[in-house]
């Protein structure tokens, strides 16, 4: 991580024309029931951290209109002037087809690259026109970008002085547009992605259809950035394996491809989250919140409480906590009657089937195990499907004296963050898994679990839950110095400060640094 400011960097994007394309939009214009137009508004995460950078360069976000007023709301140019109440920057939205999002976001996005990519080569689904679709769809958003940087440069011409632009992909469903976007602009404009999933070993990469031209596509950024760095090493492995036009230096990590006029660095930029935000969340509810909290969703008094916060996927690895729930149960009977698991499931991708039978599943475990232990006053699991406010959600992992994060993988793992920067008491224990990204950097202060290993998983619980306070103490706080240097607004500065010393010489990481403070 380096030193340098959100502040500071924000100073030196100022002087640049700043395009972001996500997927999912940070605006969105709805209908509400009195058919009036109704704004949602980013509520956390990315979108919520990047939307005030956005404001500040007043640039540009391109993404996908999916609310219903979304066209009655934009211009003849697919523009909206955002935040509603105080325009700052400009959101472009690109339309796409009920059959678009069918192929292109649930077919390759989310039945090819994200189970490939978390290494679940087994439940990939490939069919011709999700690749057929994923390109198109690919093609649309950098027609939408290079729309923007045209009208950009015309508009600069009318004033004095030179606009820079980057252009920042996020995500896995951008495989190929900054190809596109590159063989429009060339050199013109800086092209940085930041891929928000694993990548996989080559072993598993090589099955990808259409893997090659996917890395030919990713290889179009100038910057290629990952959570750790061993998924900058596995991008790396399958470029020299799998591109025999491909350059690899092993040293810088840089790719360069014959005949291309630019070089791909690859680094690794661990996310993290809005550490103070997510605290005063925390600590806003009065104190009879807990207290009402439990009573809503029957959370027995005195018993202490572990949550789960997931979107119902496979990849979080949630039978797996629920079989190891069941075997403490089995195994440590002293907790039964002293203890309720709490599962936060928001339904995610319910167009996929997997999707579907896994919700199934989930509540199929939890009814078996309640009713395979418990009483008439105490069940052992509550679930939870309501969207729940930040206000709640924090308060929930504040209040929580056990987060479990189980996942088969993970790229990151925003909620083991989460749980750390909601614990203003210090009384609670992470338990995460070895296999999610956050564990590179948690991974020695939380209880680390492999989540397939059921028995080892089970003594992890038990120990967790019979941790004397001192050590929770010193485990946590341990865990809080780690989220509040890594959070969310260092991991942009970094990210930026990284991108805009692309168009230097290659120099040191403080070099680099210092380049942009003085750009
Ligand atoms: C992808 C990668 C990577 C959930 N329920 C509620 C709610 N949530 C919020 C959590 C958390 C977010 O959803 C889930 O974030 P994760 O990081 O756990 O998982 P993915 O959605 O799979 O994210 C992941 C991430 O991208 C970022 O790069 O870390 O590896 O898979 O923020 O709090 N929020 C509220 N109410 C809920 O009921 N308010």
């Amino acid at each position: 991580m380096s030193d340098v400011s959100l502040d500071d960097v924000l100073s030196v994007l100022d002087a640049w024309n700043l395009i972001v394309v996500s997927n999912r939009q940070p605006y969105r214009h709805t209908f509400d029931a009195d058919d009036e137009i109704a704004v949602d508004r980013p509520a956390g995460g990315l979108t919520a951290g990047l939307d005030p950078v956005v404001q500040e360069t007043d640039g540009t976000w391109v993404a996908w209109g999916d609310g219903d007023a979304d066209r009655i709301a934009t211009d003849d140019d697919n523009t909206v002037r955002v935040p509603p109440e105080e325009p700052a920057y400009t959101l472009k939205r690109v339309w796409l087809s009920e059959s678009d999002v069918a192929d292109y976001y649930y077919g390759f996005s989310n039945r090819v690259l994200w189970p490939l990519c978390h290494g679940l080569d087994d439940r990939v689904t490939f069919e011709d026109r999700y690749w057929e679709r994923y390109r198109e769809v690919n093609h649309t958003f950098a027609d939408s970008v290079v729309e923007t940087l045209d009208q950009d440069a015309a508009a600069a011409d009318d004033t004095a002085g030179d606009h820079d632009t980057v252009v920042w992909f996020q995500d896995y469903h951008f495989g190929l547009a900054p190809q596109f976007v590159r063989e429009s602009v060339g050199t013109d404009a800086l092209l940085s992605q930041f891929w928000h999933i694993p990548w996989p070993e080559r072993e598993v990469f090589r099955d990808c259809p259409h893997g090659a031209e996917l890395l030919r596509g990713l290889l179009a950024n100038d910057l290629l950035g990952f959570h750790v760095p061993t998924y900058c090493a596995n991008v790396l492995d399958c470029v020299s394996t799998m591109l025999p036009e491909a350059a690899v230096d092993w040293e810088s990590w840089t790719v360069s491809l014959a005949d291309s006029d630019h070089e791909t660095r690859l680094r690794a930029f661990p996310m993290g989250v809005d550490t103070e935000g997510i605290a005063d969340y925390a600590a806003a509810p009065d104190e009879g919140f807990w207290q009402e909290f439990r009573a809503d969703y029957g959370i027995p008094d005195d018993q202490q409480v572990a949550v789960g916060i997931d979107r119902l996927d496979y990849t979080k690895g949630i039978p797996e906590r629920l079989a190891a729930i069941e075997r403490l149960l089995e195994a440590h009977p002293n907790w039964l009657g002293e203890f309720t698991y709490v599962q936060k499931a928001t339904p995610s991708r319910t167009e996929i089937p997997e999707y579907r039978e896994l919700g199934r599943q989930v509540d199929r475990d939890i009814e078996r195990i309640n009713d395979r232990f418990g009483t008439d006053e105490w069940q052992p699991i509550i679930e939870i499907d309501d969207y729940l406010s930040e206000e709640a959600l924090y308060g929930l992992c504040r209040h929580s004296d056990l987060a479990i994060v189980s996942s088969l993988a993970d790229g990151m793992n925003l909620v083991a963050m989460e749980y750390v920067s909601a614990q203003i008491d210090r009384t609670g224990v992470l338990l995460l898994s070895e296999r999610a990204g956050a564990d590179e950097l948690l991974g020695d202060a939380a209880v680390s679990i492999d989540p397939t290993d059921t028995e080892t998983f089970a003594s992890r619980l038990d120990l967790a839950l019979s941790m004397p306070d001192d050590e929770r103490r010193r485990r946590m706080t341990a865990l809080r110095s780690t989220v509040e240097t890594t959070n969310i607004q260092s991991w942009m500065a970094d990210v930026f400060a990284s991108t805009l010393t692309l168009d230097q010489p290659p120099t040191t990481e403080t070099e680099t640094e210092t380049d942009v403070r003085t750009r």
